[in-house]
């Protein structure tokens, strides 16, 4: 176990989640002097968190794993194709036990603050447990969906039964026999807790706002043979996923959707519909993503398969989506979701039209009626992307707020740095490629690539490095520029910071999140800004500190 009484590190890393937990890898492996800070009990971040019953992958269990050891490939066999919370929670602790990382990590060490102190080039953050920390650099492995949000409904503290959001699930089993349970919001999380749950509990009422287009995971074991073979194939299972968008295996139809005829769109689309995982969203035509009218068809075609799983007419309908097309949203992938309001005991309740009115006591108040629950369920979502950076205070130089600089959406260059924030990193930050793919694949590019960043720093003498304001500018336009081909950009969705919990986020006000250039298109990028000695950053040193600044400017060139 890491000394506590230790106060300065070279770097500190914010989060022992995928992301922290590689980088400390690296880290660990150049010898540099480094800690991982977490607010949790224990290591794992999304996976340690969101323990409701449901909770899996929607990527492939061996495209998520970490593909740096060869021997960790080697050993580690994932029993489904996409595997639970518990196995997923398992197999980062297996990894940081194996490469010996858990020494390096302090747990239930919450930062509050952190400060950048221009006069040292030095990170002062502050614990919740009362310390000061200093280190030069910090990195920020928050993770992406970190922050609940609950609603804010009237009431919600007289609710005498148990009621937890999502990423709050108690450790302990949570006895659901012979419970009333209420489910409110129906995204990626509350299709997956709604389907695991219907058969165990003893009646289930969803609270609905708008539905979300949603279609099968198609998941099944991995015996023995198949994971040999999987195993096998790792080199060329990690080539496909790093030429692919998304950094999935699933490549896109590279037919024209208008090149071909309606009947072989639909022979497409009845293959990809029992295809698992995200093939039906990312193998599709590209004009899904683009084109309205191809939208449309595609999202009627995915209608009437709800309409010949869901018995009821009339529930049928309002489970689709009528404001939205297929894939505009993050599309949740279900197991036998829609099959769930055709069980007597699952009720499903339109809260666009009778709203929730308040908690009470014993459940909730529609305009409508009241309903009495044991346990309700709060699968409404997170603060995403920025709300985990939101939560700390963060100040660069001049004493400049990192949430002040970000009030309307996120500004950075290459999704990693931040004008105004010396060595302030984020090896999955906001605006970059590595944050919107199948995620331990675009950590392994970020945390690889600020890596490389600190020892290039290091090999210069550098203590100092931040962005100029018009590299920050022009990838920034640059993202936004992207969005304007894309059908999600006017989503109410949290790829564009949409969040109706959260002040600020309401619909209307497109935040720039997300890079819509994918991986490769991505990787091209910020491999030649590298290759260029880092241009769009401002470097300085350290040796004439107290005596002015050695600073040096190397130059400039467009980053897009
Ligand atoms: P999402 O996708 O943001 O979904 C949240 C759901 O909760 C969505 O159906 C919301 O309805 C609903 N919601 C949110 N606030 C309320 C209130 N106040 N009242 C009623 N209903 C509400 O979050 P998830 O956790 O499902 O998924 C997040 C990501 O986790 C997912 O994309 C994966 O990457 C993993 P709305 O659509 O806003 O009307």
């Amino acid at each position: 176990m890491i000394e506590r009484t230790k106060s300065h590190y070279e770097v500190i890393v914010i989060g022992a989640g995928v992301a922290g937990i590689y980088q400390i890898k690296l880290l660990a492996d150049l010898g540099v002097d480094a800690t991982v800070l977490d607010a949790a009990a224990d290591l794992g971040g999304t996976w340690y968190w969101n323990r409701y019953p449901g909770a899996r992958f929607d990527s492939e269990s061996y495209t998520y794993g970490f593909s740096f050891s060869k021997e960790l490939l080697d050993e580690w066999h994932w029993k489904e194709r996409f595997s639970g919370q518990p196995e997923n929670l398992r197999y980062l602790n297996y990894v940081a036990d194996k490469f010996d990382l858990r020494k390096y990590m302090q747990f239930n060490c919450k930062v509050e603050s952190a400060h950048f102190d221009e006069a040292k080039d030095l990170w002062r953050l502050k614990v919740a447990d009362g310390r000061e920390l200093t280190s030069r650099f910090v990195i920020m492995a928050i993770g992406l969906l970190s922050i609940p949000t609950p609603p804010r409904l009237k009431g919600m503290e007289k609710f005498k039964g148990r009621s937890f959001h999502t990423f709050h699930w108690p450790q302990e089993k949570v006895d659901l026999a012979g419970k009333k349970v209420a489910v409110i919001g129906t995204g990626a999380t509350g299709i997956q807790v709604i389907a695991e749950i219907a058969d165990k509990v003893a009646d289930l009422t969803v609270f609905q706002r708008r539905p979300n287009w949603s279609a099968p995971l198609n998941n099944g074991p991995i015996s023995d043979a198949e994971m040999a073979d999987i195993r096998a194939r790792y080199d060329e299972i990690f080539a496909t996923c790093s030429r692919t968008p998304g950094g999935f295996e699933h490549e896109p139809d590279r037919r024209g959707f208008y090149e071909v005829s309606r009947e072989e769109r639909v022979k497409l689309w009845d293959r990809l519909y029992n295809t698992p995982g995200f093939a039906i969203w990312l193998r599709n035509f590209r004009e899904i993503f683009t084109d309205e009218k191809a939208n449309a068809e595609f999202s009627e075609y995915v209608a009437e398969r709800i309409r010949q799983r869901v018995k009821d007419p009339v529930i049928a309908e309002k489970l689709i989506p009528r404001d939205h097309g297929f894939g505009v949203q993050r599309v949740p992938m279900e197991t036998r979701y829609f099959e769930v309001y055709n069980r007597d005991n699952a009720h499903l309740v339109d809260i666009s039209e009778t709203p929730i009115v308040e908690v009470t006591e014993t459940g909730l108040r529609t305009t409508e009626r009241d309903y009495d629950f044991d346990i309700i369920v709060y699968a409404t979502g997170f603060d995403a992307i920025t709300g985990a950076f939101d939560h700390i205070d963060i100040r660069g130089v001049g004493g400049t707020k990192l949430r002040d600089k970000w009030s309307d959406g996120p500004s950075t260059f290459l999704g990693v740095f931040v004008h105004g924030f010396p060595n302030f990193l984020m090896p999955s930050g906001p605006q970059s490629g590595s944050a919107s793919t199948n995620y331990p694949r675009g950590i392994e590019i970020g945390v690889g690539w600020c890596t490389k960043f600190l020892e290039y720093m290091w090999a210069h003498g550098y203590t100092r490095a931040e962005p100029t304001i018009e590299a920050e500018k022009r990838w920034t336009d640059h993202v936004i520029k992207m969005y304007s081909t894309m059908l999600m950009r006017k989503a109410k969705s949290w790829f564009t910071g949409y969040n109706s919990n959260v002040d600020g986020h309401e619909h209307g006000k497109t935040r720039y999140f997300v890079y819509n250039g994918g991986t490769p298109k991505y990787v091209s990028k910020i491999k030649e800004i590298a290759e260029h000695g880092y241009q769009g950053i401002v470097f300085g040193s350290a040796s004439l500190l107290g005596q002015g600044r050695d600073t040096e400017d190397l130059g400039e060139k467009a980053a897009d």
